[in-house]
């Protein structure tokens, strides 16, 4: 039996296409329609393809040669074609799928697992639609990589040809976080080309900030019904980047408990003739400021922040403590200065103050920063629990929610109570499961007995 040429067929007017990759070696067997070796132009990649099935005995080309049509590619003895190299049944896309995900290389596996791959996939490939349209094309085929899924290596779910994956590869691109649109969602040259754009383009706090993490697809949500789009305030994107930033650096612990504040109601409800004297409210959270103040005067560690090193750890010897504040604008959180050297009506007022000039927009920068500490409490509004992020560099905040009252059992019965579920989410880097349980339980006694509060 002859041995045959393989040559370049028509490469779509190209008029030199560089060899990025040889996909066979001398000695290999190889069938009709396989893949042996990777062209790329400057439009498009594409796959040269065996004329024949046989043995290869000669490669008349290496990586890095311009090849134009009609360029001599390799050599098979047509005769020496075994009976393994004959096609397979046509898988599935599922069965596909399968295959590779139990045997098949990883994500960006190359090399010997993608010559494996593409041995295994090429006689399925010839009965596809889209190789015998190709095929129709020219007398001599051209498989564009992009358009033969005979050419295509799949990894787990990522369909891509080696090509697109020697791209990535040099791009440092990982296939898995491109979203691929060829067919059964192969990922072309393109789709890579798009996501490298917009990585590029990303800016700093959009939904995916650069950190690995794979891209939150964009939907076009109208597809499903009416939408509005609104721009969001600065405040929003601010706080949306300062969460983000604390979420990704800080390993969150969130431990819970519930205050038992029936006697502390009981006090505050005797002091609203005193606090309409006083122009003022009186509600339960400047006594939670002062539980708090004294509790972190107790438990330093929750009192410091991680020095940038991450080698010191910064004591503050002030107790500056941040009230999150939900205004129309978005969240602020004015800091109460010195909260262990104030009354509670001092906290009282200072508090209603400094929420009204939060939501008129009046605070000014300073009197939002050099926070130790945050409380954000919701009992207002309802729930009966979360877990609040840490307003980073602080390393601990205090989530208060709303008030129940429930049985007790006192010793001898049940009596109802009135409790206010706490949680504080601490910085582990920082705060061991021992400070967090042993401040959260200091704040939960001297609730609990407000006579301490004045000690
Ligand atoms: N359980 C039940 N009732 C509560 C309560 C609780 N835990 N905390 C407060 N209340 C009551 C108050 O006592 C007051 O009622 P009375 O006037 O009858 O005493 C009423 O709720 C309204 O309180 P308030 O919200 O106006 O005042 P506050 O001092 O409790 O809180 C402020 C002030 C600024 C913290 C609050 O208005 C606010 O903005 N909270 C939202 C914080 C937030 O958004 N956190 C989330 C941040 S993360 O997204």
């Amino acid at each position: 039996m002859p041995i045959q040429q393989v040559i370049v067929p028509d490469i779509g007017g190209a008029e030199g296409a560089e060899v990025i990759e040889l996909l066979v070696a001398v000695g290999d067997q190889v069938v009709l329609d396989q893949s042996l070796i990777v062209l790329e132009s400057d439009k498009a990649s594409m796959e040269i393809p065996a004329t024949a099935a046989g043995t290869v005995v000669e490669l008349l080309v290496a990586e890095g040669d311009q090849l134009a049509e009609g360029a001599a590619v390799a050599m098979i003895d047509v005769a020496e074609q075994v009976a393994d190299a004959a096609p397979t049944p046509t898988p599935t896309p599922g069965e596909s799928e399968a295959t590779a995900a139990s045997d098949a290389p990883s994500v960006d596996d190359v090399g010997a697992e993608q010559k494996a791959s593409a041995v295994k996939e090429a006689p399925a490939a010839k009965e596809t639609p889209v190789v015998e349209e190709a095929s129709a094309a020219s007398e001599a085929p051209v498989l564009p990589v992009e358009a033969a899924p005979l050419s295509l290596e799949v990894a787990g779910e990522i369909y891509a040809g080696p090509a697109v994956r020697k791209l990535a590869r040099e791009l440092g691109v990982q296939l898995v976080r491109v979203d691929g649109t060829g067919p059964q969602g192969r990922v072309l040259k393109e789709d890579l080309q798009q996501f490298v754009r917009k990585v590029i383009r990303e800016p700093v706090g959009a939904v995916t900030g650069g950190t690995g993490i794979p891209s939150v697809p964009e939907i076009d949500f109208s597809k499903f019904g009416e939408v509005e789009v609104t721009p969001r305030t600065k405040l929003d994107k601010l706080t949306a980047n300062n969460m983000h930033r604390s979420w990704l650096n800080v390993p969150h612990v969130t431990q819970f408990d519930e205050a038992d504040i029936t006697d502390l109601e009981e006090f505050r409800a005797g002091l609203k003739a005193e606090a309409e004297q006083r122009s003022t409210r009186i509600t339960p959270l400047p006594f939670l400021l002062k539980a708090c103040a004294l509790a972190l005067r107790d438990n330093p560690k929750i009192n410091s922040s991680l020095a940038r090193s991450g080698e010191d750890l910064v004591h503050k010897k002030y107790i500056h403590i941040g009230v999150a504040v939900d205004t129309p604008a978005g969240l602020m959180v004015p800091v109460i200065r010195d909260v262990d050297r104030k009354t509670i009506w001092e906290l009282a007022h200072e508090v209603a103050e400094l929420a009204s000039r939060a939501r008129d927009r009046k605070l000014l920068p300073a009197e939002m920063q050099g926070g130790c500490f945050t409380v954000s409490s919701l009992g207002n509004i309802g729930g009966n629990g979360f877990t609040p992020i840490v307003n980073t560099p602080e390393v601990a905040i205090l989530g208060v929610s709303k008030t129940a009252i429930k049985p007790l059992w006192n010793g001898t019965e049940f009596a109802p109570r009135t409790m206010l579920p706490v949680a504080l989410s601490y910085d582990h880097r920082v705060v061991n499961g021992g400070n967090g349980g042993r401040f959260l339980t200091r704040i939960v006694s001297l609730l609990g007995d407000i006579r301490q509060l004045s000690l």
